[in-house]
């Protein structure tokens, strides 16, 4: 009889879906980070079996955890963002990290128009007016502004923007966009170097942007404004891109008319603030939230493991 060989013991830092937590828990030793009550002494014990930390673009892998497992070979990202992971530790130990691009995009991109369509009619607040009963035939539910004709600043043109600038040009708006630097793919719309300039030319800002230390704050107090009384801005990236702060004074005094966001500071704790304000819409950062998408994720993640571990080349490598 054959003996089987151990698994690979690998560090979780965050729950999947089930259809992705299976097969991992299959093939892999998975040890549950989140589960744990107390991480520190978690990781210092379990840390030198670790050859791996499975993680989430939001949740990444700091410093200390990288540190903790002494003989890390790879950080597989369940997401297309790789911000939150130390890459600097990571480079020092040469470990390798991958992520999950490409397969996310159209799913991400679509959540995004769905969401600025979604709150540009104001459709959640419609839903109770419908239910409030008797008053939705007394009166007309308030109207709301035009999408099509009008104008959409991408913000980050990377394969996200692209997909998602397609679509609303398929909702006949006109579109502008920015970037950290230009982006060739684009002849026909309009590339505007500067965000408050973009913002100013624009009714609807969409940030779709990686986050970076460069691109940290991106979405400043005067950029938010800009767009006006009248204007929306749409969060699908990361909530360093945007200054919440900034964002909710203007959402507060409606300096700004409404926002829609898949992703805010302190995730998923949510500021006081947001409680009280009815002009914007929230998504729990969910954007390649199908099961067709996450399916894809979980198998990337587990491709790239099993690579590595095979010592084949990674099927995703950002390092
Ligand atoms: C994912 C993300 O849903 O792809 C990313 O970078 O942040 C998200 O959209 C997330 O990584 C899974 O938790």
């Amino acid at each position: 009889m054959s003996k089987e060989l151990p698994k690979h013991e690998i560090t979780q830092v965050g729950p999947y879906p089930q259809l992705d937590q299976a097969p991992l828990d299959q093939a892999f030793t998975m040890h549950k980070f989140f589960e744990n009550l107390e991480p520190d002494s978690f990781l210092s014990e379990s840390g030198c079996a670790v050859r791996g930390i499975a993680t989430r673009g939001e949740l990444g892998a700091d410093r200390k955890m990288i540190e903790d497992c002494s003989n890390l070979e790879i950080i597989p990202v369940y997401g297309v963002g790789f911000d939150a992971v130390d890459l600097d530790a990571c480079r020092e130990r040469k470990t390798r990290v991958t992520n999950t691009p490409d397969v996310l995009t159209r799913d991400v991109a679509d959540l995004g128009v769905a969401m600025s369509l979604c709150q540009a009619r104001g459709m959640i607040g419609a839903k109770a007016w419908v239910l409030s009963g008797d008053r939705a035939w007394k009166e007309f539910y308030p109207l709301k502004r035009r999408v099509h004709g009008a104008r959409v600043g991408v913000l980050g043109l990377g394969r996200i923007g692209i997909e998602v600038a397609r679509r609303l040009a398929g909702f006949d708006m006109e579109i502008a966009n920015c970037d950290l630097a230009p982006k060739g793919c684009a002849p026909d719309w309009t590339f505007i170097a500067d965000p408050v300039e973009l913002a100013h030319h624009v009714d609807y800002l969409i940030v779709t942007l990686a986050a970076s230390e460069k691109a940290r704050h991106i979405m400043g107090r005067e950029v938010i404004e800009a767009p006006g009384p009248a204007g929306m801005v749409i969060n699908i990236s990361r909530a360093s891109n945007v200054d919440e702060a900034a964002l909710l004074d203007a959402l507060e005094s409606v300096t700004l008319c409404s926002a829609a966001l898949d992703v805010f500071e302190g995730e998923p704790d949510l500021g006081p603030r947001f409680l009280k304000l009815n002009n914007v819409f929230l998504q729990p950062h969910h954007t390649p939230g199908t099961l067709e998408t996450r399916k894809a994720m979980g198998k990337l993640v587990r491709d790239n493991l099993t690579a590595n571990f095979a010592g084949q080349p990674l099927l995703t490598p950002v390092l």
